[in-house]
């Protein structure tokens, strides 16, 4: 089901001013639905189907479906841990919200999805409005002219099915957790509104923006950053530059140091307020430079699941329980893998001074030669890059996590490149490699994606997966290119609480172990300019089955998933407080 009918506004459609949204998060009702019935008749696509959230009118009428019975399903939220028999459900489920709107219809009116998992159809009222494909990234449905004053019924039929044609595809070493995962709202704009807008500060020092406006276009547009006493008048939907002799004197954002300025962007009546962070990024031989300093990133890779229970993450409580433990253990830098997370999280990572790596779900087993999947891949870049380019935390963009090389992979990926450097000229490009082990003492990468990207992410697990121990502190890592080298995972696994010697798998002290080897090493690799190894918190994954052990988890995590830390933490930690 390709996207149809839905828009990718940026960030600035959640952004909005609390008059102008009405949240539609709380409880849906529910109806799974494996057997598609819900959509179709015997005679093929059914006209009546329960999109139409019909109540019997009389007796003796048949109708066999009723959403007010059916399942409650909290939103934001998986649908998985809510309730215990969908647990492992990847099918269709339909949601419904009903809502009652009190004011006359004036100016556009959005209904916006932080995030649905994996496609959704979307209905309002018994009408299709559009479809949409990707589980992670925001998008919103235009319903001017269709919220009149009285009752709506809201109904978002969701599948989370696995497809070989799908980004991310089959299989994934994380959890696929459905549904309305982030939140829904209704937002209300004037006729002409500034549909996104970006302010954000390039490597020589100049400032690079868009105000783009949707309608009845003005001649100009504004931004003024009060504090800072400045204004520009811009042309609305083109790219402006402010060189670097006209930005006003400032703060820098810097790592640990978050300097935040209010922006507001105005064009003819709608105006719309966001934060801003003045910092340059870039590479320099094998470094990464953020306002004309090395900075060598201290970081630790996170999925989008909550701090405890094991559920989806979404909302400001869980980013910043997330970023407590980041911060105890002196990251300055966060690897958000293998997709686009939660907009609290990067909101969390502006705010306390965290660089951040954000990445697409271009994971295991992509069809590199299949159009429609790299269409919908380019369309899931755009909602990367359009919601996160005005963030001073996001220095990189990462396209890809491990893929083996070959010239459809590397025209595919290099595609992504293209479009994220169009959207945004301004940030470093990356991707997570596979690199096998190299036999010897040094390992020489060669990937021809190294070519394309600016920093090259390295995956690799001696120590774990291969190689012996003793001899990770001897491996030396090179580019080609030159580059900068960030160790993207490192790990190994280990049950918390589970003690021993450490030669013996799974215990606390054989993953510490590890990790003290692999500090070893990083620290003697002229070209790594950081790393953020694999991972915070251990995570649900179906992969991982070990009884008694992994039990449903990918146990390389520092802390459990409910927390508690082991002693790799502090392994980690101590070294991180060392290179201050
Ligand atoms: C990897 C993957 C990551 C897995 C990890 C592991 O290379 O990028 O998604 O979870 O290894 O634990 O094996």
């Amino acid at each position: 089901m390709p996207t149809t009918g839905t828009t990718s506004l940026s960030h600035l459609l959640s952004r909005r001013a609390a008059g102008e949204t009405t949240s539609l998060d709380g409880t849906w009702k529910a109806i799974p639905d494996p057997y598609d019935v819900g959509g179709f008749s015997i005679l093929g696509p059914a006209k009546d189907g329960w999109f139409r959230d019909r109540k019997p009118q009389h007796p003796a009428e048949r109708i066999e479906y009723d959403f007010d019975g059916s399942l409650d399903l909290q939103v934001p939220g998986d649908w998985n841990t809510q309730i215990p028999e969908l647990y492992y459900y990847e099918a269709s489920l339909w949601y419904r919200r009903r809502f009652t709107t009190a004011e006359e219809e004036s100016g556009r009116t959005f209904v916006h999805f932080g995030a649905v998992n994996h496609s959704c159809t979307i209905y309002l009222d018994g009408d299709v409005l559009a479809s949409h494909e990707g589980g992670y990234g925001p998008f919103a449905v235009e319903v001017t002219g269709r919220i009149g004053v009285g009752e709506h019924s809201l109904v978002v039929l969701v599948d989370c099915i696995r497809k070989p044609d799908r980004v991310p595809a089959m299989r994934t070493d994380w959890f696929n957790f459905g549904g309305l995962h982030r939140s829904v709202d209704l937002v209300r704009v004037p006729s002409t509104f500034i549909s996104s807008a970006w302010l954000t500060m390039a490597a020589d020092g100049s400032l690079v923006g868009e105000v783009n406006v949707d309608g009845d276009v003005p001649t100009s547009a504004r931004l003024e950053i009060a504090e800072l006493g400045w204004s520009r008048e811009v042309t609305p939907n083109e790219r402006f530059t402010v060189s670097a002799t006209d930005v006003p004197e400032h703060e820098r954002w810097h790592p640990g140091a978050p300097r935040l300025y209010e922006v507001v962007f105005e064009a003819g009546t709608d105006r719309v307020a966001d934060s801003v962070g003045f910092r340059t990024v870039e590479t320099r031989g094998s470094d990464i430079v953020v306002n004309g300093e090395v900075v060598f990133l201290k970081g630790i890779s996170m999925h989008a699941e909550g701090p405890t229970g094991g559920t989806r993450a979404s909302g400001a409580e869980d980013a910043a329980t997330l970023f407590d433990w980041a911060e105890e253990l002196g990251a300055n830098f966060v690897r958000l893998a293998h997709y686009q997370h939660d907009e609290a999280m990067v909101a969390e990572a502006d705010k306390r001074g965290v660089l951040a790596w954000v990445e697409l779900p271009v994971y295991w087993g992509i069809e590199w030669s299949n159009e429609a999947t790299l269409t919908n891949t380019l369309e899931q870049t755009n909602e990367l890059v359009l919601r996160d380019r005005c963030r001073p935390s996001v220095v990189l963009w990462s396209v890809a996590n491990e893929t083996f090389p070959g010239d459809e992979r590397t025209a595919f990926i290099g595609s992504l490149i293209e479009r994220v450097r169009s959207l945004d000229p301004t940030r470093l490009v990356t991707c997570a490699l596979f690199t096998l082990p190299g036999q010897g003492i040094e390992t020489h990468i060669e990937d021809p994606l190294g070519e394309l990207i600016d920093v090259i992410g390295v995956n690799q697990y001696y120590g774990w997966y291969y190689g012996e121990r003793a001899d990770i502190a001897s491996k030396r890592w090179t580019s080609e290119w030159g580059k900068p080298i960030i160790f993207s995972e490192l790990g190994a696994g280990a049950k918390h609480g589970n003690h021993g010697d450490d030669g013996e798998i799974w215990t606390e002290e054989f993953q510490a172990a590890v990790y003290e080897a692999q500090i070893e090493m990083i620290a003697a690799n002229d070209d790594c300019a950081g790393l953020s190894p694999w991972i915070l918190k251990d995570f649900r994954t179906p992969m991982r089955v070990l009884p008694g052990i992994q039990d449903g988890y990918n146990r390389k995590g520092l802390v459990s998933e409910e927390g508690e830390k082991k002693l790799a933490f502090d392994v980690l930690r101590s070294w991180y407080a060392s290179l201050d």
